[in-house]
């Protein structure tokens, strides 16, 4: 059977369509060879326990900014914030996840979200906090710049190189690192660009899904689903 990767949803109350999933990350999680799954906003927090425990592994999507109250800060003028409804269910999933150990690949403002979860901060508009940025905040298309990946880091291991160029679409980035999150990548001026955790958490600032054509990126959605079909069949043989 293939693992059941769950993907938490953009949500804007305001459109006509106010929720919805940008394809790249079902496509991704498929391509990886795991069955995906769009996950609706749901307020009891029993549920979310409930279908976390369904899952064999998790894809935290993009979004907007988180709310800096929660980190501790005052808001920044440039923060576009989240919907409050999309952040109390992503916090709520995303803890769920983290207590049960479930597989998790962060992405973007997923990354954010994991690390303000456990306790990290933000940086919250990087051409005001960071000397000499480069410019991280393209929307689209194949403008690239380079990240280190640490070495004897997991996500090193997964990607199998030292160094890769990615795609980058954040205007925020991870201040100081959640309690028990290790930095495993950094841009050449130093911003955070990947943060990895017990078990298998990976928290990657840049969009892998959109670039499922090099083997660099798509190996992260690979590795993913090969932790998740691991759990899958612990949980069949225990359970
Ligand atoms: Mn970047």
């Amino acid at each position: 059977m293939k693992p059941l990767i769950g993907i938490n949803c953009e949500f804007r109350v305001k459109e006509e369509r106010p929720l919805f999933s940008p394809p790249a990350y079902a496509r991704a999680v498929s391509l990886a060879g795991g069955l995906p799954v769009l996950l609706p906003i749901i307020k009891d927090e029993k549920d979310v326990r409930a279908l976390i425990s369904r899952l064999d592994g998790l894809v935290l999507s993009g979004g907007r900014d988180l709310d800096p109250s929660i980190y501790g800060d005052k808001k920044h003028p440039e923060v576009r914030l989240e919907e409050p409804e999309r952040a109390h269910f992503d916090i709520m999933l995303t803890k769920a996840a983290i207590r049960e150990a479930l597989p998790i690949l962060a992405i973007c403002y997923g990354a954010q979200l994991v690390n303000v979860v456990l306790g990290g901060t933000l940086i919250q508009h990087i051409p005001d906090e960071v000397p000499k940025a480069l410019m991280h905040q393209k929307k689209r298309g194949d403008t690239f710049h380079s990240v280190k990946l640490v070495s004897q880091s997991k996500l090193a291991g997964i990607i199998g190189k030292g160094e890769i160029e990615v795609n980058s679409s954040h205007h925020q980035a991870v201040g100081r690192p959640g309690k028990g999150l290790v930095i495993s990548a950094k841009a050449p001026d130093g911003v955070i660009e990947a943060l990895e955790g017990e078990e298998f958490l990976i928290a990657v600032q840049w969009h892998p899904e959109r670039l499922t054509q090099r083997y660099e990126h798509l190996a992260l959605f690979k590795a993913l689903i090969e932790k998740a079909r691991e759990r899958s069949g612990q949980a069949a043989r225990t359970g």
